[in-house]
């Protein structure tokens, strides 16, 4: 049956002639418009006043999705920006240094309420933090594999993935949103070798740089200079990179459970630091510890009071440029046009 025909083998459709052989225009077997209205009465493609093609039913509410499980893009921290303050953290040092192993200690210990002065309130990529914790897990269970963490590996490798947790300070219950990009150490090396920058770009409107040095380098005396001179490499890097005001810098020197950083070894880091007119806090840190008597997780609060400490000072909103009695800046526009 064709549409609009009531005759059971109307061939209209697929011949353009009638099957009866009468004229399709004025068949008796012809449907009128007013039944094929009824005929659809449960399609929803017909409305109300019998028009077609216009939606009967509203579209469904959509129903709230999960957050993202992975890293955040940087426009999702942009997003969260207009609503709140962000502070957002750069993390550079050697592949190895242990970069991943803070961000996975720093979160064990804000899940089991553990870090010294902050509790959890938040985050937006947990899954994120389940991933890189993964490995300490399966370490917890008795079964220390090789590496804690898994080597960080960038799904999109032109684009820095961010870690959101928000903390609560127990001091005066004031909460911070971080934001922390767990980037592979191939960055730095990068960055260092050649200057790659174009990932690297949202370090100008970071708050804080840690410099994630590994503690043993630092205390070996063939390895040390190179360390040291790649933290200088690095410096002198940033200072390129960020034209205004920079962000903090946090020397950040790990497995703290093995080695003490020498104030020596200290103050060389902050002579070559000096060169590019920086200066860096330094907090020693053990995210993980192979010594039983030391406590995993050791530094971690003071590295997060260190972060937080100063919030980073605006340009001023409304700058003085009034201008001095003997400017005459008008004139000389003038002049300088003509
Ligand atoms: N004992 C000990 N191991 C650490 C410490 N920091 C990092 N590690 C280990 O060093 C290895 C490299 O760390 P990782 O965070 O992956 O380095 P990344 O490349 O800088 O991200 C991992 O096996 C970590 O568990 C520390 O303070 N103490
Ligand atoms: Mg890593």
């Amino acid at each position: 049956m064709s549409n609009g025909c009531g005759y059971e083998g109307c061939t209209v459709g697929e011949t353009k002639r009638c099957a009866l052989e009468n004229d399709p225009a004025t068949c008796p077997h012809r449907v009128t418009g007013s039944l094929v209205v009824e005929e659809n009465a449960g399609d929803d493609t017909v409305d109300s006043n019998g028009s077609v093609g216009s939606p009967v039913l509203a579209s469904p509410v959509e129903t709230p999705t999960f957050p993202p499980s992975t890293t955040l893009a940087l426009a999702a921290i942009d997003e969260m920006m207009v609503s709140r303050y962000v502070t957002v953290v750069g993390i550079l040092g050697d592949p190895e240094a242990g970069k991943t192993a803070c961000l996975a200690s720093l979160y064990l210990l804000v899940s089991h309420a553990k870090l010294e002065g902050w509790s959890f309130a938040d985050s937006r990529s947990l899954m994120a933090f389940e991933e890189i914790a993964r490995g300490a897990r399966r370490w917890n269970e008795g079964d220390p594999p090789a590496q804690m963490t898994v080597h960080t590996e960038m799904a999109d490798d032109r684009q820095p993935g961010f870690l959101h947790i928000k903390l609560r300070r127990r001091s005066d219950d004031r909460s911070f949103d971080f934001a922390l990009p767990d980037l592979p150490g191939e960055w730095s090396k990068d960055f260092i070798r050649t200057a790659r920058s174009d990932r690297l770009e949202f370090m100008r409107s970071a708050d804080v740089i840690w410099l994630v040095s590994d503690g043993r380098i630092l205390s070996n005396k063939e390895l040390r200079q190179g360390a040291i001179t790649r933290l200088g490499q690095l410096a002198a890097r940033l200072r390129a990179l960020i034209i205004g005001k920079m962000p903090r810098l946090i020397l950040v020197i790990t497995h703290r459970d093995i080695v003490v950083p020498a104030v020596d070894t200290i103050r060389r880091i902050e002579l070559e630091l000096a060169k590019h007119d920086l200066e860096a806090e330094v907090v020693a840190v053990a995210p993980f510890s192979d010594d039983p008597n030391f406590g995993a997780g050791f530094g971690l609060d003071l590295l997060i009071n260190a972060t937080v400490r100063e919030a980073r000072k605006g340009e001023p909103f409304w700058p003085d440029s009034n201008p001095s009695e003997e400017q005459r800046s008008f004139l000389s526009y003038r002049r300088d046009n003509d």
